[in-house]
């Protein structure tokens, strides 16, 4: 617990203000931040480069898990470990206190479970998860409310094969809080096909 790791980068907070200026992305795509992790860990393991968190304003969360050595999946597995409720005193205490398990394989697809207090169960119903890996990169997207509703949880990503994994971060967990309204109201307001509000922000 006292290991715990916030990690924001400098150049993730520069992402977000990026994102949020461009008026068309604004009022959908509420969060983003950028997570990054070393590369060269193994010389044969998948190794990741670094993940990015974003929500929309319905809470579709999206995790985008860079490898740097895995144009195509192959053999290799990319794992999510989410804490869900931000407490690493529940769910699965080897890892990292998460409540849920996402997973893609090139020969299964993706996959998500649910820690049940003793193991993970894998056949939960759940409608949301959407997955992809094209061009080294693993797409997930989840709704918050199939993650126990969550609003701020940690997470740690996982690539491996052959029993070699690279885990991000290399100790502690992420964190990631979703946002759901758009930063900057000005430039909402500009926005002509949007009756100006006539609430003061000041
Ligand atoms: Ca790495
Ligand atoms: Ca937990």
């Amino acid at each position: 617990m006292a290991n715990r790791i916030r990690l924001v980068a400098a150049g993730a907070i520069g992402f977000t203000l990026l994102v949020a200026g461009v008026t068309a992305f604004a009022a959908r795509h509420s969060g983003s931040v950028t997570f990054p992790d070393a590369t060269g860990e193994s010389a044969t393991g998948p190794d990741i480069a670094g993940v990015v968190v974003a929500n929309d304003d319905v809470r579709n969360i999206t995790f985008t898990v860079r490898l740097a050595n895995r144009p195509s999946l192959g053999a290799s597995e990319v794992l999510l470990a989410v804490d869900s409720d931000n407490n690493l005193a529940t769910g699965n205490d080897k890892w990292d206190g998460a409540e849920y398990a996402i997973d893609l394989t090139a020969k299964d697809g993706p996959g998500m479970a649910r820690w049940t207090g003793s193991q993970w169960n894998w056949s939960i119903p759940q409608t949301s998860l959407v997955s992809s890996y094209a061009d080294g990169v693993a797409y997930f997207t989840v709704n918050a409310a199939e993650l126990g509703n969550t609003k701020t949880f940690t997470f740690v990503a996982g690539a491996g094969e052959n029993e070699q994994y690279d885990w991000a971060p290399a100790s502690g967990e992420f964190s990631y809080t979703l946002r759901i309204s758009p930063p900057l109201a000005k430039t909402v307001a500009r926005t002509p096909a949007k009756p100006a509000k006539k609430k003061k922000r000041r």
